[in-house]
C-alpha cells in the first residue's frame, strides 16, 4: 500500500477559496510530530496503522463522558469572508465507539462537519453524513487536511487572538461546550498557550 496523499503536491483548488490553503506541512510536522498528519478518511490511501496512531495532543481540554476534546482552534478569516473552519482532537477513553454528529456556534449561522479528500488528484471538501466515529482507545484529529468543522454564514470575521464558544454534539456523550482559540490566517496548527 502506498501513501499517495501529499499535501505539497496537492492542488488545493477547493481549499484555497476557503482560506485553508496555508497549511505548511513542515510546520505541522514540527509542531505535531507526535500526531498523525491527517485524519482517517475512507477515500485516502493510507496505512491504517499510521492513521490510527495515538495522538497525544496538548492544549485546553474539554470532557464529556469518555471523550476528551483537546485544543479546539480556528484560523482568522479575511474581511468579508463568510466561511471559517474549526479544528480539534477527540480522544475516546471508553470501551465503545462514539460519534461526533453535529456542532453549533454563535459565531456561525450554519455549521457542518466536513472532510477533505482527494478526488482525481484534487483536494475537495464535502459534508460528512452520519457523523465522525471515534473508536474506543483512539483519537480523531480534525485538522486542515482532513475532517474539520465548517463555520458558515459567519456573523463577523474571526480575529487572531479571539476565542469563541461552540457546542459539539456526540451520539453517546451528548453535548459538550468547548472554546476555540483563533490563530493567524495561515496558521498550520493550534495557537500556543
Ligand atoms: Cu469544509
Amino acid at each position: 500500500m502506498t501513501l499517495r496523499f501529499s499535501p505539497l503536491r496537492t492542488s488545493f483548488a477547493g481549499a484555497a477559496m476557503f482560506g485553508m490553503l496555508a497549511a505548511p506541512s513542515a510546520v505541522q510536522a514540527q509542531d505535531h510530530s507526535d500526531h498523525p498528519a491527517m485524519t482517517m478518511s475512507p477515500s485516502m490511501t493510507m496505512k491504517p496503522a499510521m492513521a490510527m496512531k495515538q495522538a497525544s495532543a496538548s492544549g485546553p481540554q474539554f470532557k464529556a463522558g469518555d471523550l476528551t476534546v483537546t485544543a479546539p482552534w480556528s484560523r482568522a478569516t479575511p474581511k468579508g469572508a463568510k466561511i471559517g473552519a474549526g479544528y480539534l482532537t477527540i480522544q475516546n477513553n471508553g470501551t465503545a465507539p462514539d460519534k461526533l454528529v453535529g456542532v453549533e456556534s454563535v459565531v456561525a449561522g450554519k455549521t457542518e462537519i466536513h472532510e477533505m479528500s482527494m478526488t482525481d488528484g484534487v483536494m475537495k471538501m464535502r459534508p460528512v453524513t452520519g457523523g465522525v466515529t471515534i473508536e474506543p482507545g483512539k483519537s480523531v484529529v480534525l485538522g486542515p487536511s482532513g475532517y474539520h468543522l465548517m463555520l458558515m454564514d459567519l456573523k463577523n470575521p474571526l480575529e487572531q487572538g479571539q476565542s469563541f464558544d461552540a457546542t459539539l454534539r456526540f451520539e453517546k456523550a451528548g453535548p459538550l461546550k468547548v472554546t476555540f482559540q483563533v490563530g493567524g490566517i495561515g496558521a498550520g496548527s493550534a495557537p500556543k498557550h
